[in-house]
């Protein structure tokens, strides 16, 4: 080439970069009965199950319209999504937003940021339990490791309900007849909408896959494997990772994980099994049954009713099917139970996967800890006899789903329908009467606080260590809106933080072991009102929540006013 042509190339390429453009996107919320054998209606974005594929390229701007035809209210929440000078666009009702009301509408405007897998789902009513969510891809122009594969594909798993969330599971969950918070158990998992042995993924024996696996559960956590095949993990939530090699990996709700295979790899362990033969193999999709309160395999809730022929017990294999000719043949295989385990890949993983690399880690700088803050996670009955979650003593109050809202403060920050947190910022930055950080025995750092109803003042660009002991048996996925943050280390693998000293990975989901503690940092540079919570739903419904309050002197310093549509919804309420 020469020097003239590459100038031109070149010029082409960075415009082809520079232009970002508006991707537009219509979403009707309403019911469907997908499954003609089950009278379950799931909420639905444009009456799929799931949500249809909302793809964009990084910077530009997403523009969705959503459409409510429910009979009740709702809200879209865009997860992993930073939404950096668009705070009223997070979807968090009573955080963020008044809720959309039945029969009503509202564009998110936003920004595509930052790139990666990311999902979208309804943030109130215990919607997305109920099939209200959908896969939200942030493309790169040049994708890290797109050299390592040539198609791809995406899998949306979840836990399948015979019954409908808002209606009699969460009704029985948060009651005074279940003391011991046992949480509605799924009948079943699905994936990309279908159930075991009934998704077939094409491909052919020379094909190198990405798979993008988004963990859009309610409960479940699931060890993922292929038949045979090494996983080269390359994704993390949204942050690219040096090829990390695995033969499983466990995914925790809200969680994503990219992967590639390539099957020429097929290892030849599996020749035992006449794999070699075969036109097809298994994607196992493992829900790991310790974490589920009770015997899911010989448990019958009370709630059940003869209808659907109890007892047709949960299942935890779920098998996809990968068929290698393109012939859609299901695998002339038994699949074994447990999988064989390929000896030549790493074995050390634990859940957030800390011993994975980021790819890129030039310009990656890790600030030290200006704040910390020390949250104690646990269950415990309150004073009428629900199992509710707690962190430090308090149990959110779920503006949500208004079922109970705390006393209401004289003075400070109130959860009220009409005037979502991030209002109140606005409004009354001074009288929020919420605590400033403070220094406290035993670290010379100031600590946040709270307010004693959840909400945790932060100073504009503080440098936030949270260290989330979890007195509770089971593992918790923590959840950040508006920011991702560091895992420095977990008791699952503490020693990573020394480590990885400077180049931790990125998360917005962090999985907290049960009885153990993660430690995470981030930097609150992005002032609004910011959920952190536990992302099993149940778990949210019951408190497991907290609300980060970013600096209200400067969300009025960058402009933030409160717009006429936001005050609509808020009227409507
Ligand atoms: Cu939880």
């Amino acid at each position: 080439m020469s020097t003239a042509i590459r100038t031109i190339f070149t010029v082409l390429i960075l415009l082809v970069m520079s232009e970002a453009s508006t991707v537009y996107q219509t979403l009707y919320i309403d019911k469907i009965l997908p499954y003609p054998e089950s009278n379950k209606p799931v909420i639905s974005a444009n009456y799929s199950f799931p949500g249809p594929l909302i793809e964009a390229y990084h910077g530009d701007t997403l523009v969705i319209t959503v459409i409510n035809r429910l009979s009740v209210a709702t809200t879209m929440h865009w997860h992993g999504l930073y939404q950096i000078g668009t705070p009223d666009m997070d979807g968090a009702v009573g955080a963020t937003q008044c809720a959309i009301p039945a029969g009503g509408n509202f564009t998110y405007i936003f920004k595509a940021d930052p790139p990666g897998t990311a999902w979208y789902h309804g943030h109130m009513l215990e919607q997305y339990t109920d099939g209200l969510f959908g896969p939200l891809i942030i493309r790169r122009q040049f994708e890290p490791n797109r050299e390592q594969y040539d198609t791809e594909q995406l899998l949306m798993v979840s836990d399948w309900y015979n019954y409908i969330a808002r209606g009699k599971l969460t009704s029985w969950y948060l009651s005074s007849n279940n003391p011991d918070g046992i949480e509605p158990l799924p009948d079943a998992t699905v994936v990309n909408g279908k159930f075991t042995k009934s998704l077939l993924i094409p491909a052919t024996r020379s094909s190198r896959i990405r798979f993008r696996v988004i963990n859009a559960a309610s409960l479940s956590m699931y060890k993922v494997s292929i038949d045979g095949l090494p996983l080269h993990i390359i994704e993390l939530d949204q942050q690219d990772m040096v090829p990390y090699n695995v033969s499983s990996f466990v995914i925790n709700v809200a969680q994503r994980v990219s992967f590639y295979i390539d099957l020429r790899e097929l290892d030849s362990i599996y020749s035992q099994l006449g794999i070699s033969s075969t036109n097809s193999i298994f994607i196992r999709f493992e829900a790991m049954t310790d974490m589920y309160p009770v015997d899911i395999l010989n448990y019958i809730p009370p709630y059940a009713i003869q209808r659907y022929a109890y007892p047709t017990f949960f299942n935890p294999l779920y098998l996809a099917i990968l068929s290698l000719d393109l012939t859609n043949s299901i695998p002339t295989y038994e699949p074994r139970d447990p999988a064989p385990t390929l000896p030549t890949v790493n074995l050390h993983s634990d859940t957030n996967m800390l011993a994975a690399r980021p790819f890129n880690q030039s310009n990656y700088v890790i600030p030290n800890a200006t704040h910390y803050l020390n949250l104690v996670v646990k269950f415990a009955l309150d004073n009428t006899g629900i199992n509710r979650g707690y962190m430090n003593d308090v149990t959110y109050a779920f503006q949500g789903n208004f079922t109970r809202v705390k006393p209401t403060l004289i003075v400070g920050i109130k959860p009220v329908k009409k005037e979502p947190l991030l209002h109140q910022m606005a409004t009354r930055p001074n009288t929020l009467g919420l605590p400033s950080p403070r220094i406290q025995a035993g670290s010379p750092l100031p600590m946040i606080q709270n307010d004693g109803y959840g909400n945790y003042l932060i100073p504009y660009g503080a440098v936030v260590d949270i260290f989330i002991n979890n007195t509770d048996g089971g593992e918790h996925p923590f959840h950040l809106h508006g920011s991702s943050f560091w895992i420095i280390s977990t008791s699952e693998y503490a020693a990573a933080e020394n480590l990885y000293r400077q180049a931790y990975i990125k998360r917005d989901v962090v999985s907290v072991p049960g009885g153990g503690w993660a430690k995470i940092r981030f930097v609150a540079d992005n002032p609004g009102a910011w959920m952190f919570h536990c992302h099993i739903e149940w778990h949210m419904a019951a408190g497991l929540m907290l609300t980060f309050i970013v600096s209200p002197t400067q969300l009025l310093a960058q402009g933030y006013t409160i717009s006429n549509s936001q005050l609509d919804l808020c009227n409507a309420a």
